[in-house]
Formats: C-alpha cells, structure tokens, sequence
C-alpha cells in the first residue's frame, strides 16, 4: 500500500493519494488545481496509474483539479450525487465502493451536514473525513446547504462508531495538525463531546465566520469538476452527445433522473406561457453564452451560483409566481429546475430543447 498526506498551504488543505502497490492504481482525494504539477511528478516518480479523483465535497474555498487529471491522465472524476456536479464521472452514493487493484478498498460514508453532499471515504484503518469532521472542530454548516442537525447527526452516528483507533485524515486543519483518531475526538473535540444534538446546534449558529474568499468562484467551477467555461461547455457537450447517442454505463444517469422529477415544457408552450405575461423567464447558463444571445426580457441567474444569487433577485421573492428556466439544450435548466423546486417554489418550468431549440423555432 502506499498513502500519502499532502498540504496546500495557500487554502489549508489536505489531499491524500492512496495506492495499490501491486497494480499501482492510485486515487488522490481533494487535490487542489494549483498543485497538479505536484501530482503529475508524484504519480510519475512511482509509475502510479490515477483511477479515481475523488471529492469529499464540493468545496468553496478552493478550486479541485479533478478536471485537470480527468483530461491529463484519464482518471474518473467522483463527487457525491447530491452535490449537483453533473459532470462528474460517477456520481457516488453511501456504500459505494472503490477498489484499486484486487486489494485495497475505499469505501464512502455518507457524512451530510457541511454541505447536502458531503461524504467521508474509510480506507483500512483511516477515515479520510473532509470537513465533516475536522480536528478538534468539524466543518461550518452556513452555505451550500448545510445543516446542523445533519452534521451532529453523520458525526456521532457514522464516524464516532468506528473503532476507536481509526485515524482521522481531515479536509484541512487550520493550526498544522495533520491525523487525529477517533476516540480522542469522540472524547475531547470541543463542539461534540459531551454535547447535545441542540447544544451543537447552538455553538454551531453562533460561529459568526467570515466567507470564504473564494467560494464565488470555487462552488461554480468546483460544479464542472473544477474546469473554466470554455473547458466545461466541451464538457457538457460530450456528455449531452453521448446521452444522446448510446447508453454505454450503467450508472444512474443524474440528468434523466431528475427530469422525472420536475416539469418540461416544449417551445411552443413556453412562447405561448411568455406571450401571457405572467411568468418570470430565467436563463441559467454561464455570462459569455447569455452576452451572445438571449430571449427578451430573461434574467440572468448561471445555475453555478443559484443558490448564492437568488436571495437578491427581486422578481424572484415571490414562490408562488411561476417560473420558466432555460439553458442552451435543456439539461442545466432540468437540474436547476429541481433546485428552485427543493427551494420552495411552486410551479416551476423547465424549457425542454433550451436556447438552441427556440432559436431553430
Ligand atoms: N479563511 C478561509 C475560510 C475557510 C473556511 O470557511 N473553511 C470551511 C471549510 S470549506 C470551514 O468549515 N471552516 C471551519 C472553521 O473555520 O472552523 C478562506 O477564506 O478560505
Ligand atoms: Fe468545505
């Protein structure tokens, strides 16, 4: 086996590689894009082959290099299915399993709470815990979907029942520890022993923390597997061609998923619905592709930064007034769809075909 604990310093983080030394299949964990040259020369130096570029979470406070190592090295990018990265290799679930070569293991815990998505990944006797658990501390749970109960919740019931002895390999520490394990948090990490699910709660309100400095950029790109608008527009390109074409995995395809789970609308339809005034039109696809062309009177909300946007949107306070969604195929607008619709709102629309198909009508 071969394990190894690497530092950004700029953000904090920590990315951890784990081996097989007999196949030499390799997966990294977080790694950060401004340190691929890093791996590249690590990953090299030990003939490794990169199968897997795993992510605890979709982080706000630095940009993955998953898409980078997908492009360079071929490796599967992974982030959990509830983190709405939809072009992501895999989109993984609790349990799933990860193996490289026939004897090494990597198994996903699901840990929400810091974000909706956020999972731990168990390997032999460590726990890889992202900003679920941290040392002496345990992730902010004020953006991204984050929730308090969740989090006390996934830490005493899926991580603080390992056994005692398993090290605990953080997303980040903030003062240079790097391992921790687990009865020595269960016992004395300050948020949780001893506390009570509402008294964790209450420390938990009260943290009062500045904003990353990067999450406007960080959560939206980290969305497109941590790739800049061009690279990911190629992205969702090939991935909408090869839905469209052949259905060669088996794995649960998000997209389709979800659009069972919301409602199109076909070109028609949305002309007649826009021509009847009552509906507030919304394109969620990136600046560049909105400055180049876009229906009358839409606002512009990318569906990279909804959830962080839609709070200042005026036209958008009220729940109950209907809303039409539109991206250039109809893909995005379907999963952001599905958010407006976790937000609250009632009667939400989605343009079946998008920006392309209304042109072509
Ligand atoms: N100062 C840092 C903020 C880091 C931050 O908020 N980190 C998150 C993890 S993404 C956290 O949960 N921190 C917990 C804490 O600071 O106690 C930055 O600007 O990036
Ligand atoms: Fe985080």
């Amino acid at each position: 086996m071969i394990f190894k604990q690497l530092f950004d310093e700029a953000t904090w983080t920590y990315t951890y590689l784990i081996a097989d030394s007999v196949s030499k299949e390799a997966v990294l964990i977080d790694p950060v894009n401004t340190q691929i040259d890093v791996y590249l020369e690590m990953l090299e130096k030990d003939n490794l082959k990169l199968k897997y570029s795993l992510e605890t979470h979709v982080h706000a406070d630095h940009i993955t290099a998953s898409g980078l190592l997908r492009q360079k090295l071929g490796a599967q990018t992974a982030v959990s299915s509830l983190c709405g990265a939809e072009t992501a290799d895999i989109q993984v679930t609790d349990g799933q399993v990860f193996e490289l070569g026939s004897s090494e293991q990597i198994k996903v815990i699901a840990t929400p709470g810091h974000t909706a998505g956020s999972i731990s990944f168990l390997w032999r006797d460590r726990v890889m815990s992202g900003d679920s658990l941290l040392i002496g501390g345990c992730g902010r749970t004020d953006f991204q979907a984050g929730n308090s109960g969740d989090l006390y919740d996934s830490i005493t019931q899926h991580l603080f029942t390992l056994p005692d002895d398993t090290l605990v390999y953080p997303g980040h520490d903030y003062q240079g520890r790097w391992v921790s394990n687990i009865i020595q948090e269960r016992t004395s990490n300050p948020r949780l022993a001893g506390k009570t699910r509402e008294e964790f709660i209450e420390i938990m309100t009260n943290l009062n923390l500045p904003m990353p400095k990067l999450i406007e950029e960080a959560v939206p790109a980290n969305r497109y597997c941590g790739l800049d608008e061009d690279e990911r527009q190629d992205a969702i390109d090939k991935r909408e061609l090869s839905q469209a074409t052949v259905h060669v995995s088996n794995t649960p395809d998000l997209v389709n998923q979800v659009k069972q789970q919301i409602t199109e609308v076909d070109i028609n339809k949305s002309k007649q619905l826009i021509a009847e005034g009552n509906i507030v039109v919304v394109d969620v696809r990136e600046e560049s592709e909105y400055a180049a062309g876009h229906l009358d009177n839409a606002l512009f909300l990318p569906r990279g930064v909804l959830e962080f946007k839609i709070a200042s949107i005026t036209e958008l306070t009220d729940k109950t007034k209907p809303v039409l969604l539109y991206c250039r195929s109809g893909n995005r607008s379907a999963l952001a769809a599905k958010s407006l619709q976790d937000l609250g709102y009632t009667t939400v629309l989605s343009m079946a075909g998008g920006y392309e198909a209304w042109k072509k009508a």
